[in-house]
């Protein structure tokens, strides 16, 4: 039985505005790390938006490269990690001559090829072309094959995958791609698994947007952010490990499960609500995958919360020391100094303090004349600010809001 650990999504150097994340990302990596070792895990998948930036900050690629160096067992449990909409791919792949030995492969560029040949662990990689991996632990007689989907814009897919197919909707070239791979690699001797760092969904699933959520959408805009379908997936492959969507799920069960297996923490208030896990894979050739979610505890969770009073909120925050925090306070104007500095005195972890002011929920939505509508955009901006915040727009917002608005009359 190969056993396996999925994970992604780690975003390392991640901040939450000014908040710095590194400490509990290292906590959360040292927790994914122990229930490698507790579950006696034999191969690690990590799918993707490995750092968060292009550049990320040294403290973030140290933690990187002794999270995978401890993580990989002195070379004996192999890491398969492919790049994210958020890495730069030159960069990730740049250790990989040295990754190697340690049993580490690197993918980001579908011109990648991994030298084949055994590793001083006994990790035999048996064959590898664009987008594929084949190899071999010492523990299992069986080879297992990997079809990999590292995150490319449309761009640079079609410079990789040829120029013969112009007219081709991008999904479909990458369909036929994943499709003759497994055909030419995928027989029911080896376990076949797919890694990959796409938005994707069921086709004709209604909930499911064909664009991406907001949240999601790639740096590199052009092309790949429509939703890629589960049933081009090739019918060999029996595991489909995805990064890209924070939060878990399970996008479909056909060909086989198709799972995001969420960032190991709550990266926005959006996700306040969510548990964080990695999954844990049971394979064998020929048979359907078992896997479950294992969930992760450590990091600060994420709240999202509203208040009246002062007592009222500072309570909240005694009762939770450790977390990051987005207040809505409901006010009869706005909060005054002193009332803002006891709020931010009580706790460490407040993100937001957002003043809702109480006439302005009794009166519901703005409400605009006729008249109003005459008025120029800044003037118009200001009274929508005005009606949702409860106070005027900043000098900063306001010099952002005409920039933007020159730029869209502009073009
Ligand atoms: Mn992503």
């Amino acid at each position: 039985m190969l056993k396996i650990l999925h994970t992604a999504d780690w975003h390392l150097g991640k901040r939450l505005q000014e908040f710095s994340r590194l400490e509990e990302q290292k906590e959360v990596l040292d927790e994914i790390c122990s229930i490698a070792d507790q579950e006696e895990i034999d191969l690690v998948l990590l799918a993707g938006d490995i750092f968060d930036t292009f550049n990320p900050v040294h403290e973030a690629v140290e933690l990187l490269y002794k999270t995978l160096r401890r993580l990989s067992k002195n070379g004996t449990r192999p890491i398969i990690a492919i790049s994210g909409n958020h890495d730069s791919t030159q960069f990730v792949e740049a250790p990989d001559p040295l990754a190697r030995e340690l049993g580490i492969i690197f993918y980001s560029r579908y011109d990648s090829i991994v030298p084949c040949g055994i590793l001083d662990s006994g990790i035999t990689l048996l064959r590898s072309e664009s987008g594929f991996l084949e190899f071999k632990l010492p523990q299992h007689h069986f080879p297992i094959r990997i079809i990999l989907a590292p995150y490319a814009n449309e761009v640079l897919l079609r410079t990789n995958l040829g120029e013969e197919d112009k007219e081709a909707v991008f999904r479909d070239l990458l369909a036929k791609k994943w499709q003759h791979l497994a055909d030419t690699y995928c027989d029911d001797q080896g376990v076949n698994l797919f890694l990959g760092h796409f938005y994707f969904i069921q086709e004709g699933d209604a909930s499911a947007p064909l664009t991406e959520p907001e949240s999601e959408r790639p740096i590199l805009h052009i092309g790949g952010s429509q939703a890629l379908f589960t049933q081009h997936l090739p019918q060999q492959v029996q595991y489909v490990a995805l990064g890209h969507l924070h939060r878990y799920q399970t996008v479909s069960s056909s060909p086989c499960p198709v799972v995001y297996s969420s960032s190991p923490l709550a990266y926005s208030f959006s996700e306040a609500d969510q548990e964080k896990n990695v999954v844990l894979i049971h394979a064998r050739p020929q048979e359907p995958i078992k896997f479950q979610p294992f969930a992760l505890k450590r990091g600060r969770p994420l709240y999202r919360v509203r208040f009246s009073s002062l007592e009222e909120t500072l309570a909240w925050l005694e009762q939770h020391p450790y977390c990051f925090v987005e207040i809505t306070y409901l006010t009869e104007e706005s909060i005054d100094a002193s009332t803002r500095r006891a709020i931010f005195k009580a706790h460490d972890g407040i993100v937001n303090l957002i003043p809702q002011l109480k006439h302005t929920l009794e009166q519901g939505p703005m409400d605009l004349r006729v008249d109003d509508l005459k008025k120029d955009m800044e003037s118009l901006f200001r009274m929508y600010y005005k009606s949702e915040k409860g106070q005027e727009p900043n000098a900063y917002l306001l010099d952002l809001f005409k920039e933007v608005l020159s730029k869209s009359t502009a073009s």
